[in-house]
């Protein structure tokens, strides 16, 4: 909705031409004061866990217990996600790309996990090369159970937690073992550059932290969160912080957790996500339902942005009017110069229009 109209004097023709054909938000949007969570793509339903390749090509695992389904692929740079593999499995809900190639063999495989049955807890991990050719990995067997989430790390070992227990387990190209084993139920993984590796919890609410090896590190990082967790990528915007999503039922937070004290800070809220994981351009990416119950999954892109003025969601023209409104009620000082001039409207105009 237009907050002003034709008497300020930037409302030429051509900008409100340009506004006009800016996306426009849609209901139950993020608010992400000093970043942007832009939608990236489209065309992913049910969509449960989120990983990269190298090249930025993006993959979700699919969420549709009951059927035979194909995990998806977004083409880098975001596109219609297309079904990825030659052959639908019954419950691909995990995914990660095997980069090196030391657990599938094939280097840029991915290897999703999940219930494959006969029994209610027999659970797979499958291969889908690049070519999309499609194999078991492990199983069905009920120490593989209802894989939950997957992450290699620098070393191309694989690591995976299953069902409603605390072990993690890890697999070099053998059938995988229990690497560790944390009280409650281990949910999702994190793995920093030196390959420690952070767990949630959905039992106890405790991140805690854990050597390439095993050992304990930290028991009791943070607390009082239940998601999933990613590991920025060192960047001066990110650091190498642990950022943690929620569903909505958990909360719908983004959280920013410092490392090494686990200190939070809430980065923003309205989310229902179910995955999180940063791309090779170094912004997160988070699965969201902005829909439910319907099954439309979201993939947005969170980058610092501060034109993105009112907070919510992606840069469209409200926050173009609500600066203006603000520029007008002279508290726009968008340069922190101490005072709102036009040079502020100068330089909001230029990161607006170059988008975030
Ligand atoms: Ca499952
Ligand atoms: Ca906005
Ligand atoms: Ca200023």
């Amino acid at each position: 909705m237009f907050r002003r109209s034709a008497h300020t004097p930037l409302s030429s023709l051509a900008l409100l031409t340009t506004l006009a054909a800016l996306p426009t938000t849609a209901a139950a949007q993020p608010v992400v004061p000093g970043f942007a969570a832009c939608p990236r793509g489209s065309g992913i339903t049910n969509g449960f866990s989120i990983s990269f390749a190298s090249d930025g090509s993006l993959f979700a695992g699919h969420e549709d217990n009951g059927g035979l389904v194909l995990a998806w692929r977004m083409s880098p740079g975001g596109s219609v996600a297309e079904p990825f593999g030659d052959t639908p499995l019954p419950d691909p809900d995990t995914s990660a790309v095997d980069t090196l190639g030391l657990v599938t063999g094939t280097p840029g495989s991915l290897v999703i996990g999940g219930v494959c049955g006969p029994g209610p807890d027999d659970g797979c991990l499958w291969r889908v090369r690049p070519d999309e050719s499609t194999s078991v990995l492990f199983g069905p067997s009920p120490f593989i159970g209802n894989v939950l989430h997957t992450r290699f790390d620098r070393t191309g070992r694989l690591l995976f937690t299953s069902g409603v227990t605390g072990a993690v387990k890890v697999s070099s190209g053998a059938f995988p073992t229990i690497l560790f084993t944390v009280p409650g139920a281990a949910r999702c993984l994190a793995i920093d550059a030196g390959n420690r590796i952070y767990t949630s919890n959905t039992a106890t609410g405790v991140i805690s932290l854990h050597s390439a090896a095993g050992a304990v590190v930290d028991a009791s990082f943070a607390t009082g969160f239940v998601g999933s967790i990613a590991v920025g990528p060192s960047t001066p915007e990110w650091g190498a912080d642990v950022y943690g999503i929620e569903t909505a039922a958990t909360g719908g937070r983004l959280i920013r957790f410092r490392v090494p004290d686990g200190t939070p800070t809430v980065i923003g809220t309205g989310f229902r996500g179910s995955d999180l994981a940063f791309g090779p351009d170094n912004a997160l990416y988070i699965l969201h339902r902005p829909n439910p119950p319907t099954s439309l999954t979201q993939v947005l892109r969170i980058v610092p942005c501060r034109a993105n003025w009112n907070g919510v969601a992606c840069v469209d023209s409200q926050d173009f009017f609500d600066f203006l409104a603000d520029f007008f009620a002279g508290h726009a000082d968008f340069n922190d110069s101490g005072a709102t001039n036009s040079q502020d409207l100068f330089d909001f105009l230029g990161q607006f229009f170059s988008g975030c």
